[in-house]
């Protein structure tokens, strides 16, 4: 059996060069690398971009790093025993954020070691996929907002997704009037609350804010009212249509399979990290397929994008699409040592030859703070 001989990681700062508020300027990035009995390398990371990225790294180098190493390296071998083992932790959150960290070298060590990239592996379904633009913008003006839907706009995109929930909705509807002025009818518009609303302030708003037919509302509640969504879809459905997308802050199989099986969303967008890795991620697209809601993967456009491209079709559901948001990918922030596995273009997301991941990160010069342990 081919075992993980060792596990190390190191914790990285990678500076936002279009900050998300005035005190989110930098994500945390774990970049791991595995070792294989059979000399195999992988590399992977874990993400976080605020909370937490020390103790990410903590669970990487002490409890992952003893339970794991010496055991199976076949990816998603070890997934469940590791998740039960860090369970006292939480079964979501801290620890899938960590587990990730694993998960992916495990799959980049795997399918370089076969000679091809995770899509080759996995086995691609298509060979690009639709990319929406996508903005951390609430504290935006009306003018900055416009302009960034414009560039969105201009760059070729036909779906882009813009942050709701300033105090009052009427604000909310003029900026979302004016960015669907520059949208025009045909391009998609999603919006997003980021669980700011309570389900009345929900509903009402979500009365006023169909007027510019947005595509979706995502996180419209606290992500964890699991009853408050189940309620609103059904006041939706009654009403304007409008489908629910939550997944972001969902942290295992479980979470979405309880939102799908109780019809409290209708669209889910499971993060790869957040949720522990590639391994997990597969499992709730396969609970989607069951329950024909579409899946677009969030954020992390380097590695959604490349899992979005192997996702499965299925008759009746929107086919996946890949989140840009605006300079935020690791490629686009210079986080990476050699070119972005995927580039983005005229609204579509296609691969760069590359092996397993593709993605490496830069230790130099972003690096602001390094730690490294190996078993
Ligand atoms: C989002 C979440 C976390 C970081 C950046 C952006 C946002 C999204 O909610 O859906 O993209
Ligand atoms: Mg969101």
């Amino acid at each position: 059996m081919t075992t993980i001989a060792s596990l190390d990681a190191r914790l990285l700062r990678v500076p936002l060069t279009r900050p998300w508020a005035a005190e989110v300027t930098s994500v945390g990035v774990i970049a791991t690398h595995v070792v294989r009995s059979d000399g195999a390398e992988g590399w992977g990371f874990s993400w976080t971009p605020q909370i937490g990225a020390e103790a990410v790294h903590a669970l990487l180098v002490n409890d992952i790093a003893a339970a794991a190493v010496r055991g199976p390296a076949a990816p998603g071998e070890q997934w469940r025993s590791l998740w039960q083992h860090l369970h006292e932790g939480g079964g979501g959150g801290i620890t899938t954020i960590a587990l990730a960290g694993l998960d992916l070298a495990l799959w980049d060590a795997e399918a370089r070691a076969a000679g091809t990239s995770l899509s080759g592996f996995l086995g691609a379904q298509r060979e690009s996929v639709k990319a929406y633009g996508s903005g951390v913008n609430l504290h935006y003006t009306p003018d900055e907002l416009v302009d960034q839907v414009q560039r969105w706009v201009d760059s070729g995109f036909d779906a882009v997704k813009v942050k709701v929930g300033m105090p009052d909705v009427a604000e909310d509807l003029e900026r979302l009037q004016a960015v669907r002025a520059v949208l025009g009818p045909d391009r998609a518009l999603m919006i997003d609350a980021n669980q700011r609303w309570d389900l009345d302030r929900a509903t009402r708003s979500l009365e006023v804010l169909a007027a510019v037919s947005p595509a979706w509302i995502e996180e419209p509640l606290r992500a964890d009212d699991l009853f408050g969504h189940g309620e609103l879809a059904r006041r939706l459905a009654a009403s304007s249509g409008i489908p629910i997308a939550v997944g972001e802050n969902l942290h295992n199989v479980y979470r979405f399979d309880d939102f799908l099986r109780t019809g409290a969303a209708q669209i889910v967008q499971p993060n790869v990290v957040r949720v522990g890795g590639i391994t997990p991620f597969l499992g709730i697209a396969a609970i989607a397929a069951e329950y024909g809601a579409a899946v677009h993967p969030h954020l992390l456009p380097e590695l959604s994008g490349q899992l979005a491209l192997c996702l499965r079709s299925a008759p009746g559901v929107a086919e996946p699409m890949a989140e840009d948001v605006e300079d935020a990918g690791f490629g686009s922030l210079g986080a990476l040592d050699a070119p972005s596995p995927v580039v983005i273009s005229d609204g579509r997301l296609t691969e760069v030859p590359h092996l397993g991941l593709g993605i490496r990160f830069a230790l130099s010069p972003i690096v602001a703070e390094t730690t490294h342990t190996a078993l």
